[in-house]
């Protein structure tokens, strides 16, 4: 396929000026500020409803980072090889609609962590000479530092422009752009690895169409999404045997304790997960081992667990075809790819506007 050559000497982050340089003390103090503010509210809230609940979103601090990457490498945690195999067998087909009319395009990624299963779509669209520029989204400043910088490392070529900001905001940016003209490169957004898999249905409807209002036709969206499966598969990706996933889960104890001064006594929860193949909602709990109350002195609480008692703190939802389909009807797009691993675990599929 014939696609244009970056222009000589393109420079990097010549369109958009933040988040190129690494982040100041400030603002990773301020960083810190807010997520531990945003973690008090989830607790104030989350643990006074029946049953208890605390967001998914709080797993991935430092150290739950670091945990869901060693579950990533678990033999039971099939999804992202199966994406990977995708991206990889996949990779041209990807870049011919990508570059579709041989418009140039921003690969804007949205929550890029370590760019792992990207680089091979970086990789291979650098080879080939395609006209692009990487775009990673996060609202976290340092792991954009380190993914820019190791891109910066890897591909000195490759036009890279970081934003560090919410994933709406960002898209606003890019979408209504500064030049009016019609030249605007068409825009790709990336949502792998399963990430839409922790929205609830409503939120997975509002999400897409939230990006597409922010798209111009042509536009289009790359998702991965974990598929549904004989139970039992699914089921022991959250039960792997080295207990990764279990402590991914007790870290968000960790956390409040250590984040909010909470007494969270660790060794007194366990892990349980549930698939439901009626609804293919994957979900975790910890589950209380005893009767006790824990104390959050900065929030002033005192909260008490019947033996038993479950925090609901992650849904992991699987998609039928069928679901994934009449998402893409009910935001206004099109699917125009699908691509499975050949177990056929996993699609990434590609929606146009
Ligand atoms: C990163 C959200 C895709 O739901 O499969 C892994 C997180 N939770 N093991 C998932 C996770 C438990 C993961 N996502």
């Amino acid at each position: 396929m014939a696609v244009q050559r970056n222009p000589a000497g393109a420079s990097v982050n010549s369109r958009r000026s933040s988040a190129i340089s690494t982040q100041s003390a400030d603002s990773a103090v301020q960083e810190q500020t807010d997520a531990r503010e945003a973690l008090a509210e989830e607790v104030r809230t989350g643990l006074v409803k029946t049953p208890k609940r605390l967001s998914s979103r709080f797993f991935y601090d430092a150290e739950g980072s670091r945990l869901f990457q060693e579950i990533m490498h678990t033999p039971e945690y099939y999804l992202t090889r199966s994406e990977y195999e995708i991206l990889d067998t996949s990779k041209d087909d990807l870049l011919q609609l990508f570059a579709a009319d041989n418009r140039p395009f921003d690969l804007v990624e949205l929550g890029a962590g370590d760019g792992l299963k990207t680089k091979i779509l970086l990789s291979y669209f650098q080879e080939k000479e395609a006209n692009f520029t990487y775009v990673p989204i996060d609202i976290s400043q340092s792991a954009l530092d380190g993914l820019t910088a190791d891109i910066r490392r890897q591909w000195p070529d490759l036009r890279v422009e970081p934003q560090h900001d919410d994933y709406f905001n960002a898209l606003d940016q890019l979408s209504a752009g500064s030049d009016a003209s019609k030249n605007h490169p068409r825009l790709v957004v990336l949502f792998l690895g399963s990430n839409i898999g922790n929205f609830s249905r409503q939120e997975t409807n509002d999400f897409y169409s939230q990006i597409y209002s922010r798209l111009r036709p042509g536009d289009q969206v790359l998702t991965g999404f974990d598929l549904q499966k004989h139970p039992a598969i699914i089921h022991a990706a959250y039960n792997d045997r080295q207990g990764l996933t279990k402590a991914f889960n007790l870290n968000l104890l960790r956390r409040i304790n250590h984040d909010l001064d909470a007494n969270f006594d660790l060794s007194a929860f366990d892990h349980y997960e549930m698939y439901n193949p009626e609804n293919g909602e994957a979900r975790s709990y910890l589950v209380s081992q005893k009767d006790q109350t824990v104390v959050i002195p900065a929030l002033d609480m005192e909260v008490p667990f019947r033996y038993g008692e479950v925090i609901h703190t992650e849904i992991s939802r699987k998609f039928t075809r069928t679901d994934i389909e009449q998402l893409a009807k009910a935001t206004g797009f099109a699917v125009t790819g699908w691509f499975t691993d050949c177990k056929g675990y996993f699609v990434d599929v590609v929606f146009e506007k």
